[in-house]
């Protein structure tokens, strides 16, 4: 395929899904986080955590392909939540 970003990969082409797996399936230059298209259900579920042992506020949740600073893929970290009601 002449126009195919990635001839190496069978799922990248011109119109293919964008998922979160760190490659540009459909051509458009934009990968993952930074491409509007991608699959909301290949989204990750981030908690922000305040403290950084690793568990976030199960109240405050962001839908992502990798988590931003200050998030964590585990819900339920005590002091977070205490943190979070004061703020
Ligand atoms: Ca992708
Ligand atoms: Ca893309
Ligand atoms: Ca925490």
């Amino acid at each position: 395929m002449d126009n195919d970003c990635d001839d190496i990969s069978e799922i990248a082409y011109p119109g293919a899904a964008e998922h979160c797996d760190g490659r540009d399936e459909d051509c458009d230059g934009l990968s993952d986080g930074a491409d509007e298209s991608v699959d909301p259900a290949s989204r990750g579920t981030w908690y922000r955590d305040g403290d950084g042992d690793g568990y976030g506020n199960p109240q405050t949740t962001e839908s992502a392909c990798s988590a931003s600073s200050g998030r964590a893929s585990n819900a339920g970290g005590s002091s977070d939540v205490v943190l979070d009601r004061r703020r």
